[in-house]
């Protein structure tokens, strides 16, 4: 198959998972196209049967807010025609998916081309919401001829707030390279993260409200008072500055390190002892399912998708959002056992090999396009 993929390309879940979807189907024998409009973050190096079609915006001194969604809408008409592409995958529905309509409807006296969207999360739960994109979120949604769910969590938040038929929508997990995203790799980062052999607490993110950076900060000064632990911080957005300041209210100095946005991710998260993600909402939580490919244990919020990663008291805890001296409890009780430590980052592992591997997804989402292109 010949599919044209589009997706946020900068740090993101949606954007993470759209591009090693690609690479995945690539690998797989099938030519992949991404349509964005800057490389996606995870596109790295060469691949065989992978392209990438940037979407060309005009500067014009009229437009105080550019029409991407039109200059998208073209892109992806002009890859599908010239690449003969068979399907156009859209992660994350706005504005994607409605670019893609328009695409579909400017090729239609040529052909049938045929929309794939899946839904990731704040595209249904928060801005697709928004009186000023509901309107359109549904219609593009259900326009769509194959529509896919990272969890059951959110096709059943779609069925609800848009109702949309739940029998067009499929529930498709997100998934990991469970060969790059491991325990111990190397170089192991262990040494350098905590000098002086302390535990190490880790929380990846965008530093968006929703992923309540703050509890991360207060969960891990409780935890710091009965374990020698360093928390590590990679990513950025917007609360950064409030956790950096509520980290030296509290006084926890050099044990927390702010790194930033990280290249590789993977590499910090295979020295990960415990990885925290208190979400006030979560359709899935792919940082979580990386965490746990990693082997660490993860203490988050019963949130959202989050249980259908997660298995509580498996893998890692769930508690309900905020309930700050519970997820610092569970923490500790991880860090301060070895023995119990190892267990819950084995079966972490064996989770995320068993029910989230590439192997184990990208063949959902073949079939999927098989389905939709066989007009079903
Ligand atoms: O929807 C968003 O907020 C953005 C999106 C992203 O691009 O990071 O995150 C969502 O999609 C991820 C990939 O499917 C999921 O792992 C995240 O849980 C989800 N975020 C939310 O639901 C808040």
């Amino acid at each position: 198959m010949k599919i044209g993929i589009t997706c946020y390309p900068t740090y993101g879940g949606s954007g993470a998972v759209a591009t090693e979807l690609g690479l995945a189907l690539a690998q797989r024998g099938h030519e992949v196209h991404f349509v964005t409009y800057a490389q996606p973050f995870r596109l790295v190096g060469l691949h065989e049967r992978v392209f990438y079609h940037e979407v060309e915006m005009e500067d014009y001194p009229l437009f105080e807010h550019p029409p991407y969604s039109l200059a998208l809408a073209v892109a992806l008409h002009d890859a599908a025609r010239r690449e003969e592409l068979d399907v156009l995958h859209m992660h994350y529905a706005i504005p994607h998916a409605a670019s893609a309509y328009l695409a579909k409807q400017m090729l239609e006296a040529e052909r049938d081309i045929k929309i794939v969207t899946t839904l990731h999360g704040t595209d249904i739960t928060l801005v697709g919401l928004h009186p000023s994109f509901r309107a359109i979120t549904r219609f593009s949604i259900l326009q769509s001829d194959g529509l896919s769910a990272v969890s059951q969590f959110l096709k059943d938040e779609t069925v609800r707030s848009f109702s949309v038929p739940e029998d067009r929508i499929d529930v498709i997990p997100n998934f990991v390279d469970t060969e790059v995203w491991r325990r111990d790799r190397e170089p192991c980062h262990r040494s350098k993260l905590a000098p002086e052999g302390q535990k190490i607490v880790m929380h990846v993110s965008n530093f968006r409200p929703v992923k309540r950076v703050l509890d991360v900060v207060e969960v891990f000064a409780k935890i710091r008072e009965k374990v020698k632990a360093r928390l590590v911080l990679v990513g950025e957005g917007p609360d950064r500055p409030r956790a950096l300041s509520r980290a030296a209210d509290l006084g926890l100095g050099d044990d927390v390190l702010f790194l930033g946005r990280h290249g590789s991710v993977e590499e910090l998260l295979s020295c990960a002892d415990l990885f925290l993600l208190p979400s006030s909402s979560e359709s899935f939580g792919l940082a979580a399912l990386e965490a746990m490919a990693c082997g660490a244990p993860v203490v988050a919020s019963n949130a959202g998708g989050l249980p259908e990663v997660i298995e509580d008291g498996v893998s890692g805890y769930l508690f309900p959002v905020g309930a700050i001296d519970e997820m610092a409890a569970a923490g500790v009780r991880i860090l301060s056992d070895d023995a119990f430590r190892k267990q819950m980052s084995l079966a972490a592992r064996r989770l995320a090999v068993e029910r989230f591997s590439a192997d184990a997804i990208v063949p959902m989402y073949e079939a999927l396009y098989e389905r939709v292109l066989a007009g079903k």
